[in-house]
C-alpha cells in the first residue's frame, strides 16, 4: 500500500513520473547518480525527525542516543575512507562545506583564489553572482589555452603576485587530473590556506583512482552524491589543527539541526564505498568514460583538453557556426539523454547558452552498462546531433533509447510501485 498515493495524488504521480524518466533515458549529467536502494531506505528512514544541534555526545537535545551512532559512524568511516584527520558530515550541501570553510579561514574582503568558472570551476568558487564572490575578493586562475590543463606554473608565479590568503582547488567540469602538489607549491609560495573541493571525483579518490589531495590540502571539501553514489549533501575534512573552529562555524556558525537522516545515509553510502566491488564500479566508471571519449573523437568532436582521466569529458562546439551548448542539450533531451550544456576554456556564450556540454559516465555504469553500451551511447548522440533540427528522428532515437535502457532495470520494484 501507498501512504503517498492517498495522501497526495500528485506528488505519488510526480514521483512516479521521475522514477520512469530516470528508468527510460540516459542519465549523463556527469554530477548525478543512482544511490543503493540501502542509501534510500536510511535517507527516507525515521531520523528525519530528530533535532541534534551539537555533535556527537555533545548535543542541545535529549534522546540523541541513535543519530549519534550515525553521526559517529559516518565520520569514523569517512576518515578512514580518506585517510583525513578529520570529518564534519553536517553540512546539507557542498555550498554549506564551502561556506564553512571559508568563514572558518576567511575575514570578509580576503583575497582567494579559484579556477575560473568557465575553466570548469564552481560558482562558490568565487563567481560573482555567488555569496563568495560578494564576500571575498576573488582572482581567478585559468587552464592553458592551447592544452586547456591547468597552467600550474603560471599559477605559482600569480599567486607570488596576488598573495590570497587562500587557494581553492577543484573544479565541476574539468577532466584531467588535478596535480595536488603543484596547488601545494602555489601555497606555500605565499603562505595561502589549501582548499580543495572533490565533490566530482571523490569516488575516484576513495578508489585510488585519481590523486588523493589530503596529504596536501588544510581542507578538503566534497558533495556525497557525484561518483561517491551516497545521498545529496557535503562534508569537510581537515587537519586536526582546524577541526575545532571548523565544528563550531558549521554549527552553530551557519547551520542549525543536522538532517540527521541524511547522515545515516552518508554513512551507509561511506560502507559501500569501502568495498571492493565500488573500486570496480569507479573503474569500470573511468573506462567507460575513456570509451566513449574516444568514440566521440572517431566521429570528429572537439573535447575539451583532448580527452579524459576521469569521469567526464566536456564537448566543445566553439569552432563549429551557429552550434550551441543549449541546441544540443535541446536536441538529445528529446532524444531521451540528458546531459547539460557547459561552458568551455574561454566561452564567448552566457552560462545559459554556452559552447559545450557536459557528459559524465557514473549513472549509466551504477545501471550495468559497460564499453560495449559507451560505443551504442557514442552513436545515439551523434545521431541526435546530426540530426538536431529533426524531431521525427530525434523521437525515433529516443524510442530507441528506452528499449536499450529497459535492458538495464533501475529500481526495479520501483518503477511499478514507485513509493511503496
Ligand atoms: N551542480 C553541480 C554539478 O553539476 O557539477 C555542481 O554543484
Amino acid at each position: 500500500m501507498s501512504y503517498l498515493k492517498q495522501v497526495d495524488p500528485e506528488i505519488y504521480e510526480a514521483i512516479v513520473g521521475e522514477t520512469n524518466r530516470q528508468q527510460s533515458k540516459l542519465e549523463l549529467i556527469a554530477s548525478e547518480n543512482f544511490v543503493s536502494e540501502a542509501v534510500l531506505e536510511a535517507a527516507g528512514g525515521v531520523m528525519t525527525n530528530k533535532y541534534a544541534e551539537g555533535y556527537p555526545g555533545k548535543r542541545y537535545y535529549g534522546g540523541c542516543e541513535f543519530v549519534d551512532v550515525a553521526e559517529d559512524l559516518a565520520r569514523e568511516r569517512l576518515k578512514v575512507l580518506f585517510g583525513c584527520e578529520h570529518a564534519n558530515v553536517q553540512p546539507h550541501s557542498g555550498s554549506q562545506a564551502n561556506m564553512a570553510v571559508y568563514f572558518t579561514v576567511l575575514k570578509p574582503g580576503d583575497k582567494v583564489m579559484g579556477l575560473d568558472l568557465s575553466c570548469g570551476g564552481h560558482l562558490t568558487h568565487g563567481h560573482p553572482i555567488n555569496f563568495s564572490g560578494f564576500l571575498f575578493d576573488f582572482e581567478g586562475y585559468q587552464v592553458d589555452r592551447e592544452t586547456e590543463v591547468i597552467d600550474y606554473d603560471n599559477l605559482i608565479e600569480r599567486a607570488k603576485e596576488v598573495k590570497p590568503k587562500m587557494i581553492m582547488a577543484g573544479a565541476s567540469a574539468y577532466p584531467r587530473f588535478w596535480d595536488f602538489e603543484k596547488i601545494r607549491e602555489a601555497c606555500d609560495a605565499c603562505g595561502a590556506v589549501m582548499v580543495v573541493d572533490i565533490a566530482h571525483i571523490a569516488g575516484l579518490i576513495a578508489a585510488g583512482l585519481h590523486p588523493s589531495p589530503i596529504p596536501y590540502a588544510d581542507f578538503v571539501t566534497s558533495t556525497t552524491h557525484k561518483t561517491l553514489r551516497g545521498p545529496r549533501g557535503g562534508v569537510v575534512m581537515c587537519k586536526e589543527q582546524y577541526a575545532a573552529d571548523l565544528d563550531r562555524m558549521v554549527m552553530p556558525g551557519i547551520q542549525g539541526g543536522p538532517l540527521m537522516h541524511i547522515i545515516a545515509a552518508k554513512a551507509v553510502a561511506f560502507k559501500e564505498a569501502a568495498t571492493d566491488e565500488f573500486k570496480a564500479y569507479q573503474k569500470r566508471i573511468v573506462d567507460n568514460a575513456s570509451t566513449l571519449a574516444e568514440c566521440l573523437k572517431e566521429r570528429g568532436y572537439r573535447l575539451v583538453a583532448g580527452g579524459t582521466d576521469t569521469h567526464l569529458m566536456l564537448v566543445s562546439f566553439i569552432d563549429v557556426p551557429k552550434v550551441t551548448g543549449r541546441k544540443v542539450e535541446t536536441a538529445l533531451d528529446k532524444a531521451g539523454i540528458t546531459v547539460n550544456k557547459n561552458t568551455v576554456p574561454f566561452d564567448p556564450e552566457k552560462p545559459f547558452v554556452t559552447s559545450g556540454i557536459r557528459i559524465g559516465t557514473p549513472a549509466v555504469t551504477t545501471r550495468g552498462m559497460g564499453t560495449e553500451e559507451m560505443k551504442q551511447i557514442g552513436d545515439f548522440i551523434d545521431r541526435a546531433i546530426q540530426n538536431r533540427r529533426k524531431d521525427e528522428i530525434l523521437e525515433g532515437i529516443a524510442k530507441e533509447v528506452a528499449a536499450f535502457c529497459e535492458r538495464f532495470p533501475l529500481y526495479a520494484e520501483r518503477v511499478e510501485h514507485p513509493v511503496s
